[in-house]
């Protein structure tokens, strides 16, 4: 059995009935070998060993009122999974289905995006079971303060520096950073994705979306080609979702679809973002609306986005979102390329479907790493106390993308296959949590 194949056989035991951490850890293990089977210092080192184990896992009880007088408890997350090459960092999630093995899924693949990044800061991740939707005002803001109640021992500036995922966006880290800053009476930046008139970072709302166009910019220039003029399918209409439409309008494309977790819209004119804006951002309703309130779009609440004819595909929802199914009818409709704003929303048998096509495929962990990028310029802005401009910070965005894309297309070259982005991605993502790891010993 090679090393690789022992640390996986240990890994699923030790880590039985999580299945999306299992596909998580599987992705990675599997393009690594042409480094780690190299080379007896991965082995002797117990690199993968150490890496698939999170630092510390921190699990607690969240109790709320609802508004009905009655209490509810939640269970609280946040896993600090790797601080090699800084402070941990990435968000909170708050949805029905957050479990450890989805935690932890995000936990791992947040090393090696932010590792892409080139910039200092280690991979985490946290949430609750909570369910905002349907929530009120006070509800959702006293939830955040019951979460915050115990978070606040476990995180710090030079600690562990969550920020938003989904159903957390500047509201909910309004609340939490409230309540942090009242019990440990410290004024710091131990969150991100603040407001701006308390240490957010211009350009962090619309960094994960702008900066999966960038990269996907880069992709496409490698053959002379663009944005300009595609026609685009977009799942989910979230936060990565809506910039990632902004900036793809911008430059030129035509974005045909929407979706929520109820169904999907498909406007053969393009969305018209101002009404999307409305509707999830103002409103926080649903994107069936926008069929209500545009008369030539169309709303389905059976199938998804993929059976329209595109050519560039953004999954921006959520993990598996994407089946091979999905992937055979967006090559089957010729799809250029797909670039993943989403963690994970490519099943296993869908990468492979896009890849043994041939079709140009950009992994959520190079793709959507713009997010926690500016989020690492947010930390520090914070630590300066300064405060860049929206240009200044879009500037380094389109710079840290890309670099990702020449870092994660150099190793697919050394290591791999040219364009093989999923292997480049974790290769390059690796080396360098690697390298820190053994000098560090630990
Ligand atoms: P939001 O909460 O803003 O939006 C999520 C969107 O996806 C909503 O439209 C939501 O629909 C839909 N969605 C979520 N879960 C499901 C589900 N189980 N089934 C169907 N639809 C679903 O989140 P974000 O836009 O921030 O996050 C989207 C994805 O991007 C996630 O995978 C996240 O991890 C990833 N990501 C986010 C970053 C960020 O900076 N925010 C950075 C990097 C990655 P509904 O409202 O009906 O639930
Ligand atoms: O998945 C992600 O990278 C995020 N949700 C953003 C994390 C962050 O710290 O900004």
């Amino acid at each position: 059995m090679s090393y690789i194949e022992e640390v996986r056989s240990a890994v699923a035991v030790r880590n039985a009935g999580q299945p999306e951490f299992m596909q998580a850890v599987d992705e990675v293990l599997a393009t690594i070998a042409p480094v780690v089977e190299s080379d007896g210092v991965y082995k002797h080192n117990a690199v993968l060993e150490r890496i698939t184990e999170p630092d510390r896992q921190i699990m607690f009880r969240v109790p709320w009122t609802d508004d009905d007088g009655n209490m509810r408890i939640n269970r609280g997350y946040r896993v600090q999974f790797n601080n090699a090459i800084g402070p941990y960092k990435g968000g909170l999630r708050l949805h029905p289905s957050v479990n450890l093995s989805i935690i932890k899924f995000l936990g791992f693949e947040q090393i090696f995006k932010n590792s892409l990044t080139g910039l200092p800061i280690g991979g985490g991740k946290g949430g609750s079971d909570f369910d905002p939707k349907g929530k009120s005002e006070r509800e959702i803001r006293e939830f955040c303060q019951s979460f915050m109640t115990e978070l606040f021992r476990h995180i710090g500036a030079d600690t562990d520096v969550p920020a938003g995922d989904i159903g957390v966006g500047g509201r909910e880290i309004g609340y939490m950073f409230g309540q942090y800053k009242r019990i440990k009476n410290v004024y710091e930046g131990v969150l991100t994705g603040k407001g701006l008139t308390f240490g957010g970072s211009l350009a962090r709302t619309e960094a994960t979306g702008y900066g999966l166009i960038y990269i996907m910019q880069e992709m496409l220039g490698e053959f002379g080609d663009g944005i300009k003029g595609k026609t685009i399918a977009i799942s989910g209409a979230g936060n990565v979702a809506i910039y990632a439409a902004q900036k793809a309008i911008e430059l030129g494309g035509k974005v045909v679809t929407l979706s929520d977790s109820d169904g999907w819209i498909y406007d053969k004119n393009g969305v018209n973002l101002d009404i999307v804006k409305d509707i999830k951002e103002v409103k926080r309703g649903r994107i069936r609306e926008y069929a209500d309130r545009v008369p030539t779009a169309e709303y389905h609440d059976k199938g998804k986005v993929w059976s329209v004819k595109c050519d560039l595909a953004l999954p921006c929802a959520t993990q598996n979102e994407l089946t091979v199914d999905d992937a055979k009818k967006l090559i089957k409709n010729n799809v250029r390329a797909v670039a993943e704003g989403a963690n994970m929303p490519s099943t296993t048998d869908a990468i492979n479907a896009f890849q043994a096509n041939h079709t140009l495929f950009m992994p959520a962990k190079a793709a959507n790493a713009g997010g926690v990028a500016v989020s690492a310029l947010e930390m520090s802005q914070n630590s300066q106390r300064l405060a860049w401009t929206f240009d200044e910070v879009d500037g380094k965005l389109q710079n840290i993308m890309s670099g990702i894309y020449s870092a994660v297309k150099n190793a697919a070259a050394t290591y791999a296959e040219k364009f093989d982005f999923v292997s480049g991605a974790n290769i390059a993502g690796f080396l360098k949590v690697a390298q820190a790891m053994i000098a560090q010993g630990v």
